[in-house]
C-alpha cells in the first residue's frame, strides 16, 4: 500500500523541456487539466498528496520521479543523467527529508534517473540508458543489497527508460512492451503483453486499489481489467508530447 505520493505543478517553461518526440508544443492550460487530473486520481486511490510549487528553473520538473528513488525503508537521491535536470535534486532532498531518516545518493561519475528503476517486491530492476550508466546502477544496487533488497541490471536497447516499456502491478502481474517481450528476464511472471501500437500504455502505475493508465489504449486497457484490476484512466497527451508518462508525474511510497 501506498501512503503517500509527491508530485510537483508543471510551469510555464515545461514547453521548452528535454524531448525526443515529433508530437508538437505542449498546451500549457491543458497540461495545466491534465495534471489536476493526475492529483484527483491519486487521491481518489488513497493516498495522501504533497504538491510542489512549479520551478521554472527546471522546465522538467514535474517529472519528480526521476529524483530520487523510495523505498520502504530508504530514500535515494539520484544523480539525473540530463545535465539541465541535475539541479532538481537539490530542492527533492529537502522535501524527501521530512518523510525519511535514512537517505542515500548516486554520486558522479555515476548517473541515475529514476525512471529507470522498477520494483517488484523485495527485488529492482536498474535500466541501463542514456540517462543511467554502468556506475550509477551499481551503486544503486549496491545500496539496495546493503538494505535486503535485490537487484538486476538490465541494458536497455530502445526504451528511453526502463519503465517506459514495463510495469509492475502485483500479484507477480507484470505490464511490458517491445524490447522487453522476450527478453529471458521477465518470462516468470504473469505477462500482460502490450503491442506495438498500444506502446505507451505500458506505463501505467498500480495505486493501492487502482490501476492508473492513459487513455486511448482499449486493447490494454480490456488485457489489464481481465486480469481483476480496477482502472481509472487519463488523458496524457500534452506529457506524452515531452517523453512522460503516469510513473514519471510522482514519487509513491
Ligand atoms: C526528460 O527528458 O527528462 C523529460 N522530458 C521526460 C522524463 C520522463 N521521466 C520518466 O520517464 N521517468
Amino acid at each position: 500500500m501506498f501512503k503517500h505520493v509527491i508530485v510537483r505543478q508543471p510551469g510555464k517553461s515545461y514547453v521548452n523541456g528535454l524531448t525526443t518526440s515529433n508530437l508538437g508544443k505542449p498546451d500549457y492550460e491543458k497540461l495545466l487539466t491534465q495534471h489536476k487530473a493526475y492529483v484527483e486520481a491519486l487521491k481518489k486511490c488513497g493516498v495522501e498528496v504533497t504538491e510542489l510549487e512549479a520551478d521554472e528553473n527546471y522546465p522538467d520538473s514535474t517529472f519528480v520521479e526521476d529524483t530520487a528513488v523510495l523505498t520502504e525503508k530508504f530514500a535515494v537521491i539520484t544523480n539525473p543523467g540530463a545535465e539541465s535536470r541535475n539541479g532538481e535534486i537539490i530542492h527533492m532532498k529537502e522535501v524527501i527529508k521530512d518523510f525519511y531518516q535514512a537517505i542515500e545518493s548516486i554520486h558522479s561519475p555515476g548517473t541515475l534517473d529514476g525512471g529507470d528503476v522498477l520494483q517488484v517486491e523485495n527485488h529492482f530492476y536498474i535500466g541501463l540508458s542514456d540517462r543511467t550508466n554502468e556506475e550509477g546502477a551499481n551503486q544503486l544496487k549496491q545500496i539496495l543489497e546493503k538494505y535486503g533488497y535485490g537487484a538486476t541490471i538490465v541494458p536497455l536497447k530502445e526504451f528511453f527508460h526502463l519503465k517506459t516499456g514495463i510495469a509492475y502491478l502485483g500479484n507477480n502481474d507484470l505490464v511490458l512492451a517491445g524490447e522487453f517481450v522476450d527478453s529471458g528476464l521477465f518470462q516468470s511472471f504473469n505477462r500482460i503483453v502490450v503491442e506495438k501500437e498500444e506502446e505507451y500504455a505500458a506505463n501505467c502505475i498500480r495505486v493501492n486499489d487502482y490501476v492508473i493508465i492513459p487513455k486511448g489504449y482499449e486493447n490494454t486497457k480490456k488485457k489489464i481489467v481481465d486480469a481483476g484490476y480496477d482502472v481509472i484512466e487519463l488523458e496524457m497527451s500534452e506529457f506524452q508530447k515531452q517523453d512522460g508518462g503516469l510513473s514519471c508525474l510522482s514519487l509513491r511510497f
